[in-house]
């Protein structure tokens, strides 16, 4: 199995303003407060999409971005909640979080989606704010920020296509040039001793996964060379691309080689002769290839056990002649192709688990942080606190004076004191700078 995984950023909507304002009407000299609360921030959602299968799309983007919830507005109203960002990825992605490594989600089956950063609350409009003692309270509060963060999804990814074929016919070869992946190629047998996989990406975006297999031999099926190894992981793929060469310098009849290769599919699961295959003859590029895969052709025409002929793709892996072809073709093949019914890698991972991320940090973060400066400003931070300033309408005295409560309650003033800060001492949060008072 190989790991297809990339990082990438998201960013939910922050919630909408909350509104100040009060009612104005014809015999209501002194209408109450009228101000409407913002609406939710869009959140990043990511669901399975069961057409996808590798996470190529996400080399090319990297962030994702919900909208800000609408502000709040007169006469009550509340501003619309942005609607959700949501992405799609491929069954078995598991979603973790880039610093810390924890899962945050696995996304097994059709239909299981996770609410990955979760969207800002809309901040609350003055109406919220009225009691008796302040019946027209200039107070709202912004929204809330959206959940930030930096992910990675990991795939573990199932080969579609198996390139399969005798030792040194020139797999690892094609894998290396129709693929980004690097596998170990020489010119003795038995080169690939495990599979190697790497991502075809068609002109039209397509995209499939490949496995360079280890070498066949005759007797595979019962054991000789690796050939057990091979059928195991054979087993997985949907589409078998069987490699013959037709180097005519390795002294070895092409089509007896795809007779005897066929056999061992076939003892080894009379199943895989059912599958999909097409026949790459290899390094057409050597001189009298030409002639072998004439003589190759007229002998597979003769065979009288196949109902269908199958189709032969000329190529060369140092030309490229017929590559882009054969991929095409083999594209097209995989959409005709049923997935596996039941995948051990769902059987696997059938838990589905998602965790409550932000409750986990909250848990574990302080509400706030004290720090001074080399000018003696003390420097308050934190997550609780920071999310409180945000949230806080710095443009209203009343908004100004609810926030200075809020931080006494959650105990910045003691701690302040403790530290040992005096009247007039400067505190500054972010940008937003006041005088300590005893
Ligand atoms: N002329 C020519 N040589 C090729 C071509 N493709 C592969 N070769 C050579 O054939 C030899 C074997 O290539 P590999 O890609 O390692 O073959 P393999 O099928 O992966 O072999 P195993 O891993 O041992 O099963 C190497 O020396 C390659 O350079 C081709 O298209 N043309
Ligand atoms: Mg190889």
């Amino acid at each position: 199995m190989f790991i297809d995984q990339v990082t990438i950023e998201i960013k939910a909507g922050k919630g909408g303003d909350g509104m100040v304002a009060f009612r104005r009407e014809k015999y209501v000299p002194n209408g109450g407060p009228a101000g409407g609360d913002g609406g939710r921030g869009g959140s990043i959602v990511f669901e399975v999409d069961e057409g996808l299968r590798t996470l190529m799309d996400f080399r090319y983007s990297k962030h994702f971005r919900a909208e800000s919830g609408e502000k709040g507005m007169i006469k009550g109203m509340h501003g619309h909640g942005a609607p959700d960002k949501r992405v799609q990825v491929p069954e078995g992605t598991t979603i973790k979080d880039a610093e810390t490594g924890a899962v945050i989600a696995d996304l097994v089956h059709k239909g299981d989606y996770a609410v990955v950063a979760k969207g800002g609350r809309g901040g609350r409009g003055n109406i919220r704010f009225a009691s008796p003692k302040n019946p027209a309270p200039e107070i709202s509060e912004n929204g809330e920020p959206g959940v930030e963060r930096k992910i990675q999804l990991e795939l573990k990814v199932l080969a579609d296509v198996g390139l399969v074929g005798f030792p040194s016919v020139g797999k690892s070869t094609l894998l290396s040039v129709v693929t980004s992946a690097k596998p170990k190629i020489a010119d003795y047998h038995f080169t690939t001793l495990s599979p190697n996989l790497g991502m075809v990406r068609l002109d039209d975006n397509r995209d499939f996964v490949i496995a360079d297999l280890p070498g066949l031999i005759e007797g595979a099926s019962v054991g000789v060379g690796l050939g057990i190894q091979f059928l195991r992981h054979i087993e997985r793929t949907r589409v078998i691309l069987h490699l013959v060469d037709m180097n005519p310098e390795e002294g070895r009849d092409p089509f007896d080689d795809y007779l005897k290769i066929n056999k061992e599919l076939k003892n080894y699961d009379p199943e895989l002769l059912e599958r999909p295959q097409l026949i790459v003859a290899s390094k057409m590029d050597m001189p009298g290839a030409a002639e072998q895969l004439e003589a190759f052709k007229k002998q597979l025409a003769e065979d009288s056990t196949v109902e269908e002929t199958p189709r032969v793709f000329s190529t060369s892996s140092i030309t490229r002649e017929g590559l882009q072809t054969l991929m095409n073709v083999a594209g097209d093949l995989l959409e005709e192709t049923p997935m596996f019914p039941a995948l051990n890698l769902k059987e696997q991972e059938a838990q589905q688990k998602i965790y409550d991320f932000e409750k986990e940090q909250e848990k574990s973060a302080p509400d706030f942080v004290i720090n001074r400066d080399e000018d003696l400003t003390w420097v308050l931070s934190g997550e609780k606190l920071e999310r409180l300033y945000q949230m806080t309408n710095m443009d209203r005295d009343e908004s100004l004076m609810r926030f200075a409560r809020q931080l006494r309650g959650m105990g910045v003033d003691d701690a302040l004191r403790e530290r040992g800060a005096k009247s007039g001492d400067i505190v500054r949060i972010d940008k937003f700078s006041f005088e300590f008072v005893e």
